[in-house]
């Protein structure tokens, strides 16, 4: 079965909702790291007034008993506090869209001129949601050893040199988690902490660049038989609907048309001494695919990189068009984020998190997590055989 995830709530509803079909039986929900890669979400230096509010925390009402799957469609449920949506006098009708927004497309889509539904739905609270439905979906893969691991790597000129390797990646991870801005290295933070601070003092808003790794896939993962079932394809159209994000690359990405082909294909190696490992002894001394070639995973890391642009919602606003009147004005201003980039590192990590297991459960797929397992076991027992010994 093919595990898929919708998610449903207004930012100022009163619960956002994530339902995730297709997974395994038996499998056992790790709500402490759910909770806190919730936790996570809601911090980051820049973040508005909201996130004082918020406390984000799981609650499964269906599909789950007693911490396992039962194979049945899983609901999750996430609290708003600040839930207010049928509130006229504190969540008014916008009439002056923000650009960069929904607010324009979607009041003309549903032909109105509030822009209130568009936008309750479109902002990023949403992220919530689908930042637990990748934890859970991250818990399956850690039963089989896959790992995913994302941070901040730039936001204007700043730009983190932290390499991150399969031996290292735990380290950098520490120091992430002891960065307010989810960004490993210090200097670099520190630069990010001052832009954002800059942006917040001129009224105005900043995005930036994250990136996410997967340790631990086995070299298979996704398909070149259809573009549906491209790994590649499916992480950025997962990354790309990640709200704000406006460019997805996978390894090298768009250095790929700046190099000869010699200089971006990672040569292939053979080490039967690592025949155990996910990669069934195939390395590379390089990664420039970003761990996909083919649309498949290679045994290499995975590698992608997202692009979030500024917050729309400027204190400054904009010039805009008032929907009642058609009169030049400033655009509407409602409460916001001067930045939330760190927390877009945790929602891509997760989002990402989700897409590699369900090109996991496509290759290995089973009604109970020990079917997974036995499938999983047989075709790497397969794949160290493929070099006759
Ligand atoms: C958002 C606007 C802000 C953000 C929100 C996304 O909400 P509010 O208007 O209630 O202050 O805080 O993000 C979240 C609530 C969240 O949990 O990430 C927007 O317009 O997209």
């Amino acid at each position: 079965m093919t595990l898929l995830c919708k998610t449903a709530g207004e930012s100022h509803g009163p619960c956002g909702i994530a339902l995730i079909e297709g997974l395994p039986a038996g499998l056992s929900l790790d709500t402490s790291f759910i909770n806190n890669e919730l936790k996570r979400r809601q911090g980051g230096y820049g973040r508005g007034g909201r996130q004082k509010i918020e406390h984000d925390e799981v609650v499964f009402l269906a599909g789950v008993r007693n911490g396992l799957t039962t194979g049945a469609p899983l609901v999750i449920q996430i609290a708003n506090n600040d839930s207010r949506l049928d509130d006229a006098e504190t969540t008014p009708p916008i009439h002056r869209p923000r650009p960069g927004h929904a607010d324009l497309a979607g009041a003309v889509k549903w032909l109105t001129n509030d822009c209130r539904n568009t936008l309750e739905r479109a902002s990023a609270r949403e992220t919530a949601a689908r930042t637990a439905a990748g934890a859970v979906a991250r818990c399956l893969l850690r039963e089989f050893d896959i790992e995913v691991f994302g941070f901040v790597r730039a936001m204007l000129d700043a730009h983190a040199p932290t390499e991150v390797t399969m031996e290292n990646w735990k380290m950098v991870r520490d120091e992430r988690d002891n960065s307010d801005v989810y960004c490993p290295d210090d200097a670099t933070c520190k630069e990010i902490i001052s832009q954002i601070r800059t942006a917040k003092k001129e009224q105005d808003t900043v995005g930036g660049l994250c990136e996410t790794h997967v340790f631990g896939c086995p070299i298979g993962l996704g398909s070149c038989c259809s573009w549906q079932e491209k790994l590649d394809a499916k992480l950025a159209g997962a990354v790309m609907g990640i709200q704000a994000f406006k460019s997805v690359e996978i390894g090298l990405g768009a250095q790929c048309g700046h190099r000869m082909g010699s200089q971006v294909h990672d040569a292939i190696t053979y080490e039967a001494n690592k025949i155990q490992d996910s990669h069934f002894g195939f390395t590379r001394p390089s990664n420039h695919a970003g761990g996909i070639e083919g649309g498949m995973s290679n045994g290499m890391p995975i590698v992608v990189r997202g692009t979030m642009k500024p917050i729309a919602t400027l204190l400054q606003g904009m010039d805009s068009v008032d929907l009642q009147s058609g009169e030049s004005v400033r655009s509407d201003y409602e409460r916001s984020d001067v930045c939330a980039l760190p927390a877009a590192s945790v929602v891509m990590e997760n989002v990402v998190g989700f897409e590699i297991a369900a090109a996991f459960l496509e290759s290995f797929s089973g009604a109970t997590m020990e079917m997974v397992r036995t499938s999983y076991d047989t075709y790497c027992e397969a794949a160290r055989k493929i070099i006759p010994s």
